[in-house]
């Protein structure tokens, strides 16, 4: 097992891993920029380096300057969280190159799913599910024509470099396809430099549901289960639940295991997330992200257990801890994100937290690394904090984090805090009743 982890983030992540390495016994080094000199994962961690200035290329992105801290503090593995270098595979091999341990998944891995065309195909030949489409790259108008009169309409268009809802154009006839086409590969082109599309049937009113999986990286695969990430708002989730109230335990386990299947076989090592779109009864496969997820506490509550741990479990070369079998929900849990941002634009507030009390009591998690006195920087993003509840069934999990948001004190700026007081108010929100297209429907017609 490593004696010390160098941990490349900020913020409520930083913190939750250098919990995590305290619990194992293992020392913390985290590094900061400037501007984060007294964030509460630096106070936290057992070491702090200081790694550049306040922007991130020159300090949280700053290969020479995290690897010379891995070597000046001795640490011998790195932990990425989300974000930041989590999916950069040209990291994973500078830090291999250094004989240091990234703690996460191969840089193959992690190409071969940054690679939405490649990640698709892969997931076609392990046998999980996908969206009709291309199969591969449409390079011409005539491709596209003729992709879409197979699939027929509406299609969408994604880039191949994209991810995460960057680049897409739908096309709801033939009359719109020239001008979708065109304008996705010069929006592709302009954000990835890489202009190459792919082409999919476009599903109108799914679900976004995805199956947590891990592996070891020797042949094992486990899922644990799926989280509903449906309410978005401009590709940014908003509240996440586990498990999706929406999906039986029949369709857990037969999905479960198609994707616990794929990652045994990949010989995947690591935590990951396989996404799906979700409608009428079938799961599509999009994407697989290679990390952590911001929202896995959600699956940490419903199966108890710690998955930062099995990270640096798998990490440091020991099988899983545990098998499909030792695996079980209980209850219920949902995960709201705490933004510094001002309705009902939801234009980051950065600024001095006056005053703070976290919420707490029986199935309440306040994930944040907030203290009275902070100033928040306007430099990064606006998660400020991640309030997770968990209750016996979806009901007691709704009533805790109405008594919780309750007892949250943020004061001294604006958060999203008032947005999920209004949503759990709503009947479609109470029943579980969404897909994702109802938040922005909804802030149109309530904050519009
Ligand atoms: C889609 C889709 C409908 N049909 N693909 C957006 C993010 C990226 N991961 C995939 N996205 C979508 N892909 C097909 N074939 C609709 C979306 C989509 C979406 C997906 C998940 C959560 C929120 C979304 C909001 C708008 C569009």
């Amino acid at each position: 097992m490593f004696d010390k982890i160098l941990i490349a983030n900020r913020g409520e992540i930083a913190l939750r891993v250098v919990r995590a390495c305290r619990e194992m016994g293992i020392k913390s080094v985290a590094v900061h920029s400037t501007a984060d000199a007294d964030a509460m994962h630096v106070r936290m961690a057992d070491e702090a380096i200081c790694i550049g200035p306040a922007p991130s290329g020159q300090s949280y992105l700053n290969f020479p300057a995290i690897i010379s801290a891995c070597e000046i503090s001795g640490a011998q593995a790195i932990h990425p969280c989300y974000g930041f270098l989590s999916e950069n595979a040209n990291f994973v091999q500078v830090v291999e190159d250094h004989g240091l341990t990234f703690i996460g998944p191969s840089a193959a891995h992690i190409r071969m799913m940054g690679d939405k065309i490649t990640a698709k195909e892969t997931a076609k030949n392990l046998g999980i599910p996908c969206v009709p489409g291309s199969d591969g790259g449409v390079p011409d108008i005539e491709s596209a024509r003729k992709a879409a009169a197979d699939m027929g309409y509406p299609v969408i268009i994604k880039a191949t470099a994209g991810g995460g809802g960057r680049g897409m154009k739908v096309a709801k006839d033939e009359k719109e396809l020239e001008t979708a086409f065109r304008t996705a590969r010069s929006e592709a082109k302009a954000a990835f430099g890489n202009d190459e599309v792919y082409m999919e049937k476009y599903l109108q009113k799914p679900r976004h549901i995805e199956i947590q999986v891990f592996g070891d990286g020797q042949g094992n695969g486990v899922h644990l289960g799926e989280r509903d990430c449906s309410l978005q708002r401009r590709h940014q989730k908003v509240l996440e639940e586990a498990p999706g109230p929406c999906i039986t335990e029949e369709e857990r386990a037969r999905i479960g295991k198609i994707c616990a299947d794929a990652i045994a076989e990949m010989k995947y090592s690591g935590a990951g997330t396989i996404e799906f779109l979700y409608e009428d009864g079938e799961f599509y496969f999009i994407e697989m992200n290679t990390r952590l997820q911001v929202e896995h506490p959600v699956t940490e509550a419903i199966f108890g257990v710690d998955l930062v741990r099995e990270q640096i479990n798998v990490a440091a070369g020991n099988t899983l801890s545990f098998t499909q079998d030792d695996l079980h929900i209980r209850g219920h849990a949902i995960e709201v994100r705490i933004n510094a941002e001002r309705l009902p634009n939801f234009a980051p507030c950065p600024g001095k937290i006056t005053q703070y009390h976290a919420p707490g009591g029986l199935g309440v998690r306040m994930d944040s690394a907030l203290y009275q006195g902070y100033s928040i920087p306007p430099y990064y993003d606006s998660l400020i904090g991640k309030l997770i509840v968990h209750g016996a069934d979806r009901q007691e999990a709704l009533s805790r984090l109405y008594r919780a948001l309750g007892e949250l004190i943020v004061d001294g700026i604006e958060t999203t805090t008032p947005l999920f007081d209004a949503l759990l108010a709503e009947p479609d929100i109470q029943a579980g009743n969404y897909n994702i297209h109802w938040l922005e429907k909804w802030l149109e017609k309530n904050l519009g």
